[in-house]
């Protein structure tokens, strides 16, 4: 058990014999299938099947869930590097990758018209503090304006920024909210937060806006709706803003930051926890594009929750 915990144990490093077991698994797991945006059943039950043959796979999969169901964190990153190392970055890795998620929750695909696994590449001309900025984008959570966003957001790590920078950034929102006055947590209870725009997405209920940041649901139900960026392209009534500045501001003084090595999966319970991201290193123009920075995405939904309509 030892073997699978880092000193920090949102940190999972696998032990060599369940690497080489996921590395053979890997090679030979079958094709998935989606349906109504999930991971199909046969699909989920069949690499269910063959990663729970895996040496310690047990082990591993308590030590992950524990983490990400920890209030106090509610994030984990997942170190599959020498695994890439033996399987590419193709298919056989993602079917991997998918399946180990599956043992969390079940994979799907909000945005209608992308795949599983959504590319965030990296876009010199895009708004710097979006996806596939190349700037600081401030802490959110995803899906915010939704009123069932995904209980899981994760990302795995393609290729680093080569030039050294773009860190992840965490911060636990239940403890950034314990902090606040009780005058301003009943403001971020208020109706009174938008943020973005709503088309083409599935799952995830309807479009929340206004929404309250705090919804009053027990913790691991409800979310804190938040996204920094609202404080600069929404319009928000002052003292609402102010509360929701204390807030970002207590996101930042409980952060941590990991920079993703290629092969690892950040997974962030959204109940728990917000994410983001340092900015890219100057000097992107000098990097080919084939060479920049790139992530997936896949976001994972809660089985007891599937198909609940959600208020
Ligand atoms: O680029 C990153 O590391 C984070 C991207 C992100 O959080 C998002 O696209 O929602
Ligand atoms: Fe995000």
């Amino acid at each position: 058990m030892t073997e699978l915990a880092s000193a920090d144990r949102s940190i999972i490093d696998l032990p060599k014999e369940l690497k080489d077991d996921l590395i053979q698994i890997g090679s030979a797991l079958p094709a998935w299938s989606v349906e109504d945006t999930f991971l199909a059943e046969p699909t989920i039950v069949e690499y269910r099947d063959k990663l729970r043959a895996a040496h310690l796979f047990d082990d591993f999969r308590s030590s992950l869930l524990s983490t990400l169901n920890d209030p106090t964190t509610g994030y984990a990153v997942v170190r599959l590097g020498d695994i890439v190392r033996e399987l590419g970055s193709g298919e056989d890795f993602l079917r991997l990758a998918t399946a180990i998620l599956t043992e969390i929750a079940t994979p799907f695909q909000p945005f209608q018209r992308w795949p599983l696994w959504k590319e965030l590449g990296t876009n010199l001309n895009a708004n710097p503090g979006m996806s596939t900025g190349t700037g600081y984008n401030a802490f959110h959570m995803d899906v915010v304006n939704s009123t069932f966003p995904p209980d899981y957001s994760t990302l795995l790590c393609v290729r680093p920024d080569p030039l050294g920078a773009g860190a992840s950034i965490l911060s636990n929102a239940r403890a950034a909210v314990s902090r606040l006055s009780l005058s301003s947590r009943d403001l971020l209870a208020d109706v009174a937060y938008r943020y973005g725009s709503f088309f083409d997405l599935a799952n995830v209920g309807k479009e929340y806006s206004p929404f309250p940041i705090l919804d009053g649901e027990p913790d691991n139900r409800g979310f804190v709706r938040f996204t920094a960026k609202m404080l600069a392209e929404s319009e928000l009534d002052e003292k609402h803003a102010q509360a929701a500045r204390e807030l970002a501001e207590e996101l930042v003084a409980g952060q941590v930051s990991y920079r993703l090595l290629r092969g690892d999966i950040l997974i962030v319970n959204q109940h728990f926890a917000v994410h983001g991201r340092e900015p890219l290193a100057e000097g992107q123009h000098d990097v080919v594009p084939e060479d920049r920075r790139l992530l997936l995405q896949l976001f994972l939904r809660d089985r007891t929750t599937i198909g609940s309509s959600a208020s």
